[in-house]
């Protein structure tokens, strides 16, 4: 006969059998919002090349923190940024949409209002519907206001208004003043009593520049463009006056940026984030910390990448330390490629030695060559990406779309395509074409091949010393058995050509006179 047990033994098996259930529901739940809801961190470097990174090209610079990326997940070896110069690639990758659609996404001045319109979905407005939580620390090239700024106000049109909860930037890049760091919607460190002027156009009276007072750049000295106020002994682009108070320090301000994302990080861990951590380096004044000054024997220019190696392997003991590693996805790429002599004498050019910051592409940054777009771009989430190498041809600009799928967001048409797989490793399938662009001048890549149609203006940037990629012929490159875009097919290959002509023209509309030789903007 069936024992009938008695109440307590009833109970307390019952209890059991519910509560292994809860357990069961609550660990797979974890495990399911883990694997769906992991922290992302974009790290973006700034003018970083193709073969900067050693995993890339083993070369003279040793970058073993960014290598651990690339070892232990997915180097992607055709990854993207949209455009050849910063602002641009950052509009498409936090908007998903292509940058030339925007006629003011060119590289902005520090006191540009914000170019990103509030209505629009960015990735971290997208991530935030999933409970995120944002941020961007580092370099941000991307407005602030909406007119004439009084930086000694509460900002307005801020990161803050598209997505981000918490900022910490600068407002343009390190060689354009204001030479401040800005917290949400306040400049770090102002006093009411030294306030702060900024102005593009016209110097404020009485006040130096590098051009009435050379004597004032005792660290480095302007090339080209570069000699208007200065700062830290350094000249920079644009007029600023007072503020003394909270004015940064260059050669701190790797550690400044890299505290404040370790401090978001922790702050953080226990619910899904996202960072944006907007390196500032290799960019112009190359500004090594004295911890790594000389330590690359390449000059500043090999010294900061040292430093950024540093930060990325500091971001990951951090995740490690705090036990998230293996719930954080992490893609590391750059804004734009690599150029030596951007408008200082910082002896990039003369103590290269045999450093190829290009790894063998042709060009640079302001480039329609590949080099110019074609970055390092690598995945990273331990324990659930393989490491591997991927030839898909992804962009930045696919963030948007993928990492929504990745979080199980709907996002409206945009420019950014579903790649989740190939971020993930499990396909090697990515876009099948992209435009890139440069200045306004755009070319067509797609499959192996990649179209530059004809422009006009100089073949090689006579300062900075690098091929832009303008031609009266069009050019026609085959990137499988011509990486280095030497042999120029086009009058060979007229057919190939008209296609590609007429499948960009598919993307780009009438922005364009295709009719035009060499082609004009509309
Ligand atoms: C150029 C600057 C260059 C750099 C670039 C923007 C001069 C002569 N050159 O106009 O130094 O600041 O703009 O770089 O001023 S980017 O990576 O932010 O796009
Ligand atoms: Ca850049």
């Amino acid at each position: 006969m069936k024992k009938i047990p008695d109440f307590a033994e009833y109970y307390s098996n019952t209890m059991n059998k519910t509560f292994s259930f809860l357990l069961f529901l609550f660990i797979s739940t974890f495990a399911f919002a883990q694997k769906n809801k992991p922290n992302i961190i974009v790290i973006y470097a700034d003018d970083l090349g193709y073969g900067d990174v050693s995993a890339y090209k083993k070369g003279t610079l040793s970058t073993p923190n960014i290598d651990k990326l690339a070892n232990g997940g997915i180097r992607f070896t055709n990854g993207y940024s949209t455009s050849a110069t910063c602002t641009p690639s950052r509009l498409a990758l936090l908007t998903g949409n292509y940058p030339w659609k925007n006629d003011k996404a060119k590289v902005l001045p520090g006191d540009a209002p914000l170019l990103i319109d509030t209505s629009l979905i960015t990735v971290p407005k997208m991530l935030k519907k999933s409970g995120y939580q944002t941020a961007v620390v580092g370099k941000w090239h991307l407005g602030i206001g909406k007119g004439a700024i009084d930086w000694n106000k509460e900002l307005s049109f801020s990161p803050n208004d598209v997505g981000f909860d918490y900022s910490y930037i600068m407002a343009a890049t390190t060689d354009r003043v204001p030479t401040v760091y800005i917290e949400n919607r306040k400049v770090v460190g102002i006093e009411e009593s030294d306030p702060i002027f900024v102005n593009y156009d016209k110097n404020f009276s009485g006040e130096p520049t590098a051009l009435t007072n050379p004597e004032l750049m005792t660290r480095q000295k302007w090339h080209h463009g570069h000699n208007y106020s200065v700062h830290f002994g350094i000249p920079r682009i644009g007029y600023q006056k007072g503020g003394k108070t909270a004015l940064w320090n260059d050669e701190e301000m790797s550690d400044v940026f890299l505290e404040k994302s370790l401090n978001f990080i922790e702050n953080n861990k226990k619910q899904p984030f996202f960072l944006f951590y907007a390196l500032h380096q290799p960019h112009v004044p190359r500004t090594p910390h004295p911890r790594f000054a000389g330590k690359s024997g390449m000059g500043p220019r090999g010294d900061v990448i040292l430093e950024a190696d540093w930060c990325v392997g500091e971001i990951l003991k951090k995740l490690e330390a705090e036990g998230i590693d293996k719930n954080t996805l992490i893609i590391f790429s750059s804004d734009n490629g690599p150029v030596l002599n951007d408008g200082y004498y910082d002896e990039a050019v003369e103590k290269l030695g045999n450093h190829t910051p290009a790894g063998g592409l042709r060009g640079g940054k302001y480039s329609l060559y590949e080099a110019g777009t074609r970055v390092p771009f690598l995945a990273y989430w331990k324990g659930t990406i393989k490491p591997q190498v991927s030839d898909a041809m992804v962009c930045q600009m696919d963030f948007l779309s993928s990492f929504a799928a990745l979080v199980g967001q709907q996002v409206p048409l945009t420019d950014s395509q579903n790649l989740l797989n190939a971020f993930l490793g499990k396909t090697k399938k990515g876009r099948s074409n992209l435009v890139i662009e440069s200045s306004t001048r755009l070319a067509f890549r797609s499959g192996d091949w990649v179209m530059i149609p004809p422009y006009k203006g100089a073949a090689v940037a006579k300062e900075v010393n690098v091929e832009l990629g303008n031609s009266i012929d069009y050019q026609l490159y085959n990137l499988k058995s011509d990486l280095g875009e030497k042999n120029n097919l086009a009058k060979s290959n007229p057919k190939k050509v008209e296609q590609m002509v007429n499948d960009m023209k598919q993307i780009v509309g009438d922005k364009y006179n295709f009719n035009a030789h060499p082609l004009e903007l509309k």
